[in-house]
């Protein structure tokens, strides 16, 4: 049984006034706060071992060497994939998915298609607009549907032979809808398409395994789990990771170097060039054991009870509409009123030591599809708990008075 009142106390920025109160923080599918355990294995990091990766023979290179690999090989683990190389360390989610769009500049062309959904952070979406700019691929989209769930119908309508790429997230960090991995991965692989998943807010929130899934990229962020911000990952099955081409020249990508040409080097340097994030990939590696020893399950069972409470508790605000209602949710509530605009409730939210996003979260579609500028959005983490809910709550009851 985890005791998840202690576990809030091993977080020391939680533990703070924000405009004399105590804080509320609500921001978590932003970025999570990070543990002691993460803090210290950076200070660790800078104060014991600190030296560049895999180029030297000396002691604290082999140290170092050794610390950042070890992420890569609990990541492996984290979401089963098959060969330790499968995991390509990167700048993040966004930084993930650059990769791939670029790698594709040279399989795709005009009368090809990508089909990406509505419901995409801008992450996952401006990268394919400029692939389908720079390749002459055609771009499409699958729209969502009132409840902010994908139109599952329309997904296979598009799923085409001339689809050769679908780029669909795992949970939208606008509504927090789940979306069904497996089975578009499915419809997408029937027509011969590859299959890349934003995991930005899947990774904190659901297990993951991607032989299970079947996806082609999986791609995260750090700083989402509980790690340190500037670094994520991408997972590409082998044979993917093999078609494409590197993203970026430099040191650690290389086999040979001539003033000729150069040859590559084998997975997954070719994709890693020049001096990495480290220290935060040190860091990872200890917010993943901090999440391993929670387990997947008791933090599911911790956010669905609070997003339960959360749900029933703004329901009953007057006028309050909550925005993303499909069946599975996770840990995301986006809500606003017919009346205000979101950043002045969340200037009031602030005020009151409560923090939570405002605006489009980077998902400027989704808001065109519901005629909104933008809503208010509070997400959990494994330390937020039902008095932070009912602080927003009782928070939002007092704006609204203040407002109107
Ligand atoms: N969403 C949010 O407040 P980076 O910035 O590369 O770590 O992650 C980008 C990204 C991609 N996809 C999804 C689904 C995301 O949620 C995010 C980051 C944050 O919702 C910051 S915009």
């Amino acid at each position: 049984m985890i005791d998840f009142a202690a576990l809030r106390k091993e977080f020391p920025i939680l533990h703070q006034e924000v405009h004399g109160k105590p804080l509320v923080y609500l921001d978590n599918a932003a970025t999570t706060q990070k543990p002691q355990a993460v803090i210290d294995a950076i200070v660790h990091y800078y104060g014991q071992i600190n030296s560049n990766v895999h180029r030297g023979v000396h002691t604290l290179s082999q140290r170092a060497t050794d610390a950042f690999e070890a992420t890569r090989g609990k990541l492996q683990k984290l979401v089963n994939a098959a060969h330790e190389h499968e995991i390509i360390y990167t700048t993040g989610t966004t930084g993930s998915i650059n990769l791939v769009a670029h790698g594709f500049r040279s399989l795709l062309g005009p009368g090809d298609e990508i089909v990406v959904s509505q419901l995409e952070h801008h992450s996952n979406l401006v990268p394919w607009q400029m692939l389908a700019q720079h390749t002459g691929a055609t771009l499409r989209y699958i729209p969502i549907v009132a409840d902010g769930s994908l139109d599952l119908e329309e997904a296979q309508r598009l799923l085409t032979p001339s689809c050769k790429l679908l780029a669909f997230n795992h949970i939208s960090n606008a509504l927090g809808t789940v979306n069904p991995v497996k089975q578009l991965t499915e419809w997408a692989h029937a027509v011969g398409a590859c299959v890349v998943v934003d995991g930005a807010q899947g990774l904190p929130h659901r297990p993951v395994d991607v032989q299970d899934l079947g996806v082609d990229f999986y791609a995260g962020s750090a700083h989402k789990m509980y790690g340190p911000t500037g670094t994520g990952m991408l997972y590409g099955r082998t044979e993917w990771l093999e078609k494409l081409p590197p993203y970026q020249g430099g040191g650690e990508m290389i086999s040979t170097v001539t003033m000729a040409q150069s040859t590559y080097a084998g997975l997954p340097f070719k994709f890693e060039a020049g001096t990495p994030n480290i220290e935060a990939v040190v860091g990872w590696g200890a917010a993943l054991d901090w999440m391993n020893a929670i387990g997947m399950d008791a933090l599911m069972a911790h956010e669905a009870d609070l997003m339960a409470y959360g749900t029933e508790r703004l329901k009953a605000i007057d006028g309050l509409v909550l925005f993303g209602t499909a069946p599975e949710k996770s840990a995301v509530l986006s809500f606003g009123f017919a009346d205000l605009h979101p950043y002045d409730l969340g200037t009031l939210l602030d005020q009151q030591g409560i923090a939570v996003r405002t605006g489009q979260h980077c998902t400027q579609p989704i808001m065109d599809y519901y005629s909104i500028p933008g809503t208010v959005r509070a997400s959990f983490a494994a330390y937020s708990n039902r008095e932070d809910v009912d602080r927003l709550a009782v928070g939002v009851e007092r704006a609204l008075r203040m407002l109107r």
